[in-house]
């Protein structure tokens, strides 16, 4: 859903999005164990409509995952996670779908045949940190990439969230990531960053990190925020099913956009759109 943000520091398109405003990122799990969705779009009729249900509620990018990383997540095998992934980016451009397609993968393979079957971007949750080969591919394919900060895999990440000083070792992180992929022949215009909301941290660290999203402003990149449906706004609101945690994933977006996030990655996108449009209407008017 485009539209201006009165907050948002505009920042280069990235696939002729313009960065002026917050944009929504829909999300695909062609998974059978999402935390919040998985089986839901395991099979690839369901994936492609899903896909087609979220554009026509105002997507601006897909995001297809075909692996759960979810806390404690085992690693998928990469024939699996090809199989589940390509045949719904392949059947989504057959479909005549034009939006943005993110690949939500840590693997080179994944992402290279992804971007072959139609694919615009690479949405790494490793940093192009888990598979040596990542970096490359996306230099050499000219694609954006977005780098998230995470505490260790998601098998272990959880043991180890500990910090000094979260907003600190995030910012630094993501400060490295930045340099390493623009060493690696990445053009830093192409780079979106994300603080990982849930990847290794516990509620503390996810709110201190929300509450700090401007500072990330400083690292001269998109910010994108994933937390919709996260289990720390079940610890908050009670809500207990990942499905029952769409009031509570507005609440954040809705803080996201006034901190000039430029992607929100949902689920729930008709909401997301419509809670998106009242808040920036109010922005509007408080400038007359
Ligand atoms: N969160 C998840 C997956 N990918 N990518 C980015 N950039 N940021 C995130 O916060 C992020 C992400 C986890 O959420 P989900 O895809 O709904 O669940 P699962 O990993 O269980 O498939």
């Amino acid at each position: 859903m485009p539209g201006q943000s009165p907050v948002v520091i505009p920042r280069p398109a990235i696939c002729g999005l313009t960065l002026d405003g917050t944009q929504v990122m829909g999300i695909v799990n062609v998974t059978p164990d999402s935390f919040s969705d998985g089986g839901d779009r395991f099979g690839l009729d369901q994936a492609v409509a899903a896909a087609q249900q979220m554009v026509e509620q105002g997507a601006d990018i897909l995001d297809i995952g075909g692996e759960s990383t979810r806390p404690g997540a085992e690693t998928v095998p990469e024939a699996e996670e090809l199989r589940r992934v390509v045949p719904v980016i392949e059947a989504i451009r057959a479909a005549g779908i034009v939006t943005t397609v993110s690949i939500d993968t840590r693997k080179a393979a994944v992402a290279a045949a992804a971007l072959e079957a139609g694919a615009d971007m690479v949405n790494d949750v490793s940093a192009l940190g888990y598979d040596s080969a990542m970096a490359g591919l996306v230099a050499a394919r000219g694609v954006p990439v977005c780098v998230m900060h995470a505490k260790g895999p998601p098998k272990t990440m959880q043991a180890q969230a500990q910090y000094a000083d979260v907003v600190a070792e995030v910012f630094d992180f993501l400060a490295e990531r930045i340099d390493f992929a623009v060493s690696q022949g990445i053009a830093r215009d192409r780079i979106i960053t994300d603080p990982g909301i849930g990847f290794g941290k516990v509620l503390a660290h996810n709110l201190t990190l929300l509450r700090a999203l401007p500072r990330l402003h400083d690292l001269g990149a998109p910010v994108l925020l994933g937390a919709s449906r996260k289990r720390f706004i079940g610890t908050i609101t009670g809500a207990e099913a990942a499905k029952d945690r769409m009031p509570g994933s507005l609440a954040v977006a809705l803080h996201g956009a006034a901190q000039g996030v430029h992607i929100l990655r949902v689920h729930d996108v008709r909401a997301t759109c419509q809670a998106l449009e009242m808040w920036r209407a109010l922005q509007a008017e408080k400038q007359d």
